[in-house]
């Protein structure tokens, strides 16, 4: 029997203090895990004609048209060949009366250039929800979505700490609870896979255990898969991979084959299989029409200038264990139509990856995006573009050389004598979000309650200024491009860059990795290079790979996208989010590589920001999933400063591996020794060193590479 101690307090207030709300792992055994929930304060306010209520850490539950509640939520693993059981044991419940209905939730804003001109959108209200004496959501705690990621069987544990009667007004907030999560059915354990995926589960999941399977020798690491015409350079490329020491094999297709054509292909190498990449351009490999419909819809779509209401998607191909849309490898496409867009494409990649030009260029970041205002407050801002950007530049100052004056702002905008972030709540519009970063809102300095830093408003300059300045300082040499607007097939919002802009630009050598977070700019199925393509083809500058949006993409969705790509790419010990209780360990940079960027960034977006699972088809968060794509090479470390130069030694069959300048080891370097038929990959020890194995005769190619050390390689004849 459960010893149940229910403490019910009765409160009248409209407002209370802050704020937050925290899952913490109590125990865990073979049969299940136990958690405990404490929310220390509810922040409840009028607005308008409707009630509020947040908490730090949590989001809104974005069921369309019904009370939008916070909830919060955490990945739990199970055994893959059990099922979750969730028990909820309240210890402390208090509840409160609201005298005003709780806001509704609207479909979310859309980031396509435009499009508030083209849709209209009226404000969704479900009545009857409202006069229900139903309590709502129902569940304090349950299973929002259940998915496979590379073996780990992951329950979205969400919790609904507020539950809300519409009719009466009464909300019942769940302060302290005990949740179990009992395992099943399941005879296995959990963290049966290998560690491929260790990065994002590492930080993500609150039970987290370490991959301990082991591939088979011989398993293939990276499968490149392409038509006959692009097959010489597919197999340069391979070449590469190779020498560095991955398991590389190149699949032909014919043009144009079917999608389940492809799947098979990829599911042939998998379990090993951690990395695919598809060269071709749409058509020839076609982007699989299989994802399911746009929540807009079809009428809605077409009225942009779509197609249709479908979302053209490769994550598709990485979906290969259960029937979710958690990728289980981490796929890549190289646009490719012709040979020498394909030579383009794939010399930036290698050349990106073994000789990278050395330089200041690496310590240069390109940020930019849009002051979007309120029609009614123009000095503060409708969504959070802005704010993303100052996120990062906020947590990124110190490292880095960052440009000013590359925020565009329509006129009304400009030359305010104050700024302000968006506000946790709009009093002129309470039915759209607010933002989400509780350290924004209630910061004393140097964001003083959503005002903007003082330092931060010269940025904020008309849309030719920041188009030019964006252009200029890319032109010179960035290693990153992070823009978070509007976006369309052929170009950026704010600043208006465009694909024959950035077809143009003349930054040679210096190749970043661009990242467009905003709509359809990597529309590769386009009837022209879309703006992603454009910047990747451009043979004197432009882009080396990047990430981008398929079709209409979402903002909040999208700023949260945005801060999962730089937890991974920084760590929580550098990267502050500016959210009090989005609560990751304290983890140093979890992965550079592409590929890995992209799946952790929708893997937080998972975790932090629910779907629509309430009675409509609508799931956001699984819209942003199969839109965003890496442009690229998953498996490319991407440079974040100037590298480390290696100093390397190679005598009796042993390596020793020197920091050129500090004259120090150098650890876990990845060593191979390639050729002969022979690929053998080993890592230097705490010394910076490591044997080559005996036995070896012939000509052999020496790869050293490390995320963040200059590439280094040389030809061995070992007698
Ligand atoms: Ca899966
Ligand atoms: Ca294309």
């Amino acid at each position: 029997m459960l010893q149940r101690t229910m403490l019910l307090l009765v409160v009248f207030a409209t407002i209370a203090l802050l704020h937050a709300g925290n899952i913490a792992l109590v125990q865990q055994n073979r049969g299940g895990v136990e958690l405990k929930w404490t929310l220390q304060n509810v922040q409840i306010q009028t607005a308008g004609e409707y009630t509020v209520v947040e908490f730090d850490g949590g989001c809104g539950l974005y069921a369309v048209g019904r009370a939008n509640l916070p909830s919060q939520q955490t990945f739990v693993e199970i055994p893959l060949d059990s099922t979750p059981l969730i028990r909820v044991t309240p210890v402390v419940v208090e509840k409160v009366m609201v005298q005003k209905p709780v806001v509704p939730a609207q479909e979310p804003e859309i980031d396509t250039v435009g499009a508030e001109k083209i849709l209209r959108r009226d404000l969704i209200i479900d009545r009857e929800f409202y006069q229900s004496r139903t309590m709502f959501p129902g569940n304090v705690a349950e299973v929002a979505y259940q998915g496979i990621m590379r073996g780990r069987n992951l329950v979205l544990l969400r919790i609904n700490p507020i539950q809300y009667i519409p009719q009466t007004g009464e909300l019942f907030i769940y302060k302290e609870c005990t949740i179990n999560v009992d395992f099943i059915g399941g005879i296995r354990s959990i963290a049966e896979t290998d560690t491929a995926m260790d990065p994002i589960a590492s930080a993500l999941v609150l039970n987290y255990a370490p991959g301990k399977v082991t591939r088979e020798d011989g398993s293939v690491d990276y499968l490149i898969i392409t038509v006959s015409a692009l097959s010489q350079i597919a197999d340069e490329f391979a070449a590469w991979k190779s020498q560095k020491g991955l398991v590389t094999k190149v699949e032909i297709v014919a043009n144009n084959p079917s999608v389940g054509t492809m799947k098979e292909l990829i599911r042939k190498y998998y379990p090993g299989l951690k990395y695919v990449l598809i060269l071709a351009d749409h058509p020839q490999i076609a982007l699989p029409l299989t994802a399911g419909r746009h929540p807009l819809g079809t009428e809605r779509c077409q009225q942009l200038g779509l197609p249709d209401g479908t979302v053209p998607s490769d994550l598709y191909y990485a979906c290969l264990e259960g029937t979710d849309y958690y990728p289980d490898i981490y796929i890549g496409r190289v646009p490719a139509n012709t040979v020498p867009e394909a030579q383009i494409l794939i010399g930036k990649i290698i050349d990106y990856q073994s000789k990278p030009v050395r330089g200041d260029w690496l310590k240069r970041f390109l940020l930019c995006g849009e002051f979007q205002y309120q029609s009614a407050a123009t000095n503060t801002a409708e969504r959070l573009f802005c704010e993303t950007a100052f996120t990062i530049w906020n947590s990124l100052k110190t490292k880095y050389e960052f440009p000013s004056k590359t925020i565009g702002a329509g006129s009304s905008g400009l030359g305010h004598a104050e700024y302000f972030f968006r506000k946790s709540v709009d009093e002129n519009d309470p039915t759209k979000p607010g933002t989400y970063r509780a350290k924004i809102r209630d910061a004393e300095e140097p964001v003083v309650k959503c005002k903007m830093p003082a330092e931060w408003y010269p940025n904020i300059v008309s849309d030719a200024t920041a188009k030019a300045n964006t252009l200029a300082y890319w032109r010179d040499g960035v290693f990153l491009v992070q823009h978070r607007d509007h976006g369309g097939e052929t170009g950026w919002g704010k600043p208006s860059v465009n694909a024959t802009d950035v077809a143009n630009l003349s930054n040679g050598k210096m190749q970043p990795i661009l990242f467009s977070v905003n709509c359809l700019t990597g529309a590769m199925d386009y009837s022209k290079d879309c703006f992603v393509e454009a910047a990747l083809k451009n043979p004197n500058g432009g882009a080396a790979s990047a990430i981008g949006s398929t079709r209409v993409s979402y903002s909040w969705w999208n700023d949260r996208l945005c801060d999962g790509f730089y937890t991974c790419l920084y760590g929580t010990k550098i990267y502050d989010c500016l959210d009090k209780d989005v609560i990751i360990p304290d983890k140093p940079p979890l992965s550079r590589k592409l590929g890995i960027v992209l799946n952790f960034g929708k893997m937080y977006l998972a975790r932090n920001y629910p779907s629509n699972p309430w009675g409509t088809s609508y799931d956001y968060t699984e819209i942003e999933f199969y839109l965003f794509h890496c442009i690229g090479d998953p498996e490319m470390d991407i440079w974040v400063g100037p590298l480390t130069d290696l100093d390397v030694q190679i005598n009796d069959g042993q390596i020793q591996v020197l920091d050129q300048a500090q004259r120090t080891p150098i650890t876990a370097a990845q060593v191979c020794i390639y050729g002969e038929n022979t690929q053998i990959v080993v890592q230097t020890d705490e010394k910076g060193q490591c044997s080559i194995p005996s036995g070896l005769k012939g000509n052999f190619t020496v790869t050293i590479t490390g995320d963040q050390l200059y590439p280094y390689q040389q030809t061995l004849e070992v007698k």
